[in-house]
């Protein structure tokens, strides 16, 4: 399984460093084509299962992360509406913003001021969404001549949020901020609009600036944390040029700096939390994977992100939390003091849980 992050921001705010520091990549950062890479979520939980369960393999969850790769021509940034159409397929969205100095790098602005970014990019967003709707009405409206009475009433429906939402963003309000009904948020799905993604803005700091991040990011947490948003101060060039280090020496650095977590872990954790997502862990076939979905999951959806078979022939759940599995010492053990629950279609799978699902196709 894997998650879906794209990467935007200004120009020369580091975000090719940040994708580096992420995905322990060596992207040029000066190259102006996309680069995707990818990263295995840290999920201690899993490696203490595979520990005990001792499987052929240990698949652990992807991110992966695109950065499109805004760059300045001539001074002028070019992130138009096809470089931003790479993102529709994203889960979430980073947006970095540099908040170092480094008088060599000149700021596109001309100075820094992080407030001032995070609005721009903000505004680039909401102007893509606007012109996403903007289209969709023009459509709506020549379709609705030909149109049939049920079409009409469709259209018309369609019509009308999609107005509402266009108001929203006159206003500079990202669409995840809006209280949307099921059925509203499922009609406008296929749209991907980018105001709607969670988004995680990510101030790059330089080495400098380590020792006031933590108030720094308190600080721009009280303005944009949120539903789906929220800020993570992050010192891009160093946590780069750590992924060159293995694991031990990097924490000694960090250690040295005052840094308690790896950026990339950081990064993970937070964008776990503003999708709201939980991870639940399936054994069969001799190989121990850990999944992620939203919270409120259930079994049945569970298995059909494993396999569409698994939904349709869904018979039932065999589940047990991971403190109980660990407590049991052995899934044999955990059957025969009967600590495996069976669990029905509707079944809301825990974060945690160690699922086994049993199905006929
Ligand atoms: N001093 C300092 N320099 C940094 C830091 N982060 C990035 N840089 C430098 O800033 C420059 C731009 O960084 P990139 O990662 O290429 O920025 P970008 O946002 O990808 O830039 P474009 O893709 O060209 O828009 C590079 O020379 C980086 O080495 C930092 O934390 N401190
Ligand atoms: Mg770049």
């Amino acid at each position: 399984m894997t998650i879906n992050i794209g990467i935007v921001g200004l120009a020369q705010s580091g975000q090719t460093t940040i994708f580096n520091a992420l995905t322990k990549g060596q992207a040029e950062t000066k190259s102006a084509t996309p680069h995707i890479g990818t990263a295995k979520v840290p999920e201690p939980r899993l490696k203490a299962l595979a520990d005990m369960l001792q499987p052929k393999r240990v698949v652990p969850t992807e991110v992966s992360y695109i950065d499109i790769g805004a760059s300045v021509k001539g001074g002028e940034r070019v992130m138009g509406g096809q470089i931003l159409g790479e993102l529709s397929h994203t889960d979430a969205l980073i947006n970095v913003v540099r908040a170092f100095a480094d008088d060599s790098i000149p700021h596109v602005e001309g100075s820094l001021d992080v407030e001032r970014d995070i609005a721009a990019t903000d505004l680039e967003l909401t102007l893509h969404d606007a012109g996403i709707i903007s289209r969709r009405l023009e459509r709506i409206e020549t379709s609705l001549k030909g149109a049939d009475p049920t079409e009409r009433q469709l259209l018309l429906k369609e019509q009308q949020l999609l107005a509402r939402l266009k108001t929203e963003l006159e206003k500079e309000i990202p669409l995840r901020q809006l209280e949307l009904t099921a059925d509203e948020t499922k009609a406008i799905a296929n749209f991907q609009f980018l105001t709607a993604k969670p988004r995680l803005i990510a101030v790059n700091i330089g080495e400098g600036q380590i020792g006031g991040a933590a108030s720094m990011e308190a600080e721009l947490n009280s303005r944009h944390a949120g539903a789906g948003s929220g800020v993570i101060t992050l010192c891009g060039k160093l946590e780069m040029e750590l992924t060159q280090l293995d694991d031990e020496a990097a924490k000694v650095f960090r250690a040295e700096f005052g840094i308690t977590e790896a950026g990339l872990e950081r990064v993970i954790k937070l964008s776990y939390q503003l999708l709201d997502l939980i991870t639940f862990f399936t054994t069969a076939s001799d190989e121990v994977k850990a999944w992620p979905v939203p919270r409120g999951t259930t079994a049945l959806k569970a298995a059909g992100k494993i396999h569409s078979d698994m939904e349709r022939g869904f018979i039932r759940a065999e589940a047990i939390s991971y403190e109980d599995l660990m407590k049991c010492g052995s899934l044999a053990e955990a059957h025969k003091k009967g600590r495996l629950r069976l669990e029905g279609k509707g079944y809301t799978v825990q974060d945690g849980d160690v699922i086994t699902f049993l199905f006929n196709v």
